[in-house]
């Protein structure tokens, strides 16, 4: 069997707001468009996917957090609602989503290889969280192809965040070890913001453009450092700086996605594709990729 590998890793941020903003069939809110630069972004990238050939989406969400070991979906398929419990008002989205179980339970297997504490969730009723839905719509608005969610460990909350970045490369390592045994072609996502400062105040609309922006400037500049050394394909900066910069950002790396995709894609030192950078109720939102492969991928802002 031929060795299984990542043909893309893409940061995808999850404010369920861009799936308002789309209007899709699945979501029961109803809104006039906002958000576009990233909408946008999103939309250029769903369309990079559709010319790779790959056979499983795997991501990684900090909106799934397991307090004893870190976690995978475990049955073929989960059919549920949704909601955001921030926003009720703005997500509340039918979903039906297929699972690769074979896949995940591989991982599963060489994740506790490793001495991490790791669970299948086998129970039909389990809601799958916002962040899968959110980041896996925007890149595959069709749902043809199954994923594997990964739970994150508050691994920062119990010890600190230097502990969450050694045990996100030892679950990076154990996916890819997973992958390479399966002979699958394989999409990482992770899934999540950058700073993550939000607003105390939501607009009446929340679609009114006017009212969004960047509200900390100081925010915005660790937002654009990160982004920086995205572009100069220096990750292994990006893997040091990480304590640093989620503890002054508050940023949703502190779940551990950005290391672990990091960590299983060998931490590549090529540009990364940069697709939009915009607010969202005032956190920091970049959509990226990286991609293995130097005959397609582009410089695309
Ligand atoms: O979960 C989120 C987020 N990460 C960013 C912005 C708005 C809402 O929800
Ligand atoms: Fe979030």
């Amino acid at each position: 069997m031929k060795k299984g590998e990542i043909v893309l890793g893409c940061l995808a941020p999850h404010p369920p707001h861009l799936v308002y903003a789309e209007n899709p069939p699945q979501n029961e809110a109803f809104s006039e468009g906002g958000w576009e630069t990233l909408r946008w972004g999103y939309a250029k990238l769903a369309r990079k996917l559709k010319t790779i050939d790959y056979d499983a989406i795997v991501i990684f969400t900090p909106h799934w957090q397991t307090y004893i070991g870190t976690h995978f979906l475990g049955l073929p398929e989960f059919r549920s609602k949704s909601v955001d419990p921030v926003f009720p008002n703005l997500f509340r989205y039918n979903y039906d989503l297929k699972v690769d179980v074979e896949l995940a339970e591989a991982m599963h297997e060489e994740t506790a290889k490793t001495g991490i504490i790791t669970k299948m969730m086998r129970n039909p009723d389990f809601r799958v969280d916002y962040g899968t839905i959110t980041s896996c719509h925007l890149l595959n608005p069709e749902w043809d192809k199954p994923i594997v969610t990964i739970s994150s460990n508050r691994n920062s909350h119990y010890y600190s965040n230097e502990v969450m970045i050694e045990q996100a490369k030892a679950l990076g390592d154990a996916c890819m070890r997973a992958i390479e045994k399966s002979g699958k072609r394989v999409v990482l996502v992770s899934s999540h913001s950058l700073s993550h400062r939000h607003f105390v105040t939501e607009a009446p609309l929340p679609e009114d453009m006017s009212r969004e922006h960047i509200y900390n400037h100081s925010q915005y500049v660790w937002d654009m450092k990160i982004i920086d050394m995205f572009r100069q394909g220096n990750m292994k900066e990006v893997v040091d700086i990480m304590p640093e910069f989620t503890e002054q950002t508050i940023a949703e790396t502190e779940a551990g996605g950005l290391i672990w995709m990091m960590a299983a894609m060998g931490v590549p030192d090529y540009p990364a594709e940069i697709y939009g950078y915009q607010s969202v109720i005032g956190t920091g939102n970049c959509i990226a990729c990286w991609d293995p492969n130097v005959n397609t991928r582009e410089l695309v802002l």
